[in-house]
């Protein structure tokens, strides 16, 4: 299990108000399987179905990760929201924020995706 959290705590350290939702978002409801504010939700099909995963903060490596309906999460994501309030958020092709990328401003979302994206993501950073 990956710990998570962390990384939002001290980049909000310059904003009490934000530390406190942040933190409290990144480590309550993450994987919860709710599409919950602060976080991005990726889905394994188009328009948010066959399972979701969801988590308030940066993932520079999908391997080892799984949907809520159990499929891996590397290389398998056909729709997402970012529901971060303040946040775009950026999803890169390789892992650690590398090869093709595909930004989603905030508090949008994409019920499919294309070429070269579809089924293509490894890593996503707010
Ligand atoms: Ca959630």
């Amino acid at each position: 299990m990956k710990f998570r959290g962390l990384k939002i705590a001290a980049m909000a350290v310059g904003s009490v108000a934000l530390a406190g939702s942040l933190a409290t978002s990144a480590q309550a409801d993450d994987l919860d399987y709710t599409c919950n504010d602060h976080e991005v939700c990726n889905y394994r099909l188009t328009s948010y179905t066959g399972g979701i995963w969801d988590t308030g903060s940066d993932e520079s490596n999908y391997v080892g990760w799984y949907f809520s309906n159990g499929y891996t999460l590397n290389d398998r994501t056909s729709s997402l929201k970012n529901n971060a309030d303040i946040y775009d958020v950026a999803h890169y092709t390789n892992s650690s924020y590398s090869g093709y990328y595909l930004y989603t401003s905030t508090n949008s979302a994409r019920s499919s995706l294309y070429s070269p994206y579809e089924n293509a993501f490894s890593s996503h950073q707010f």
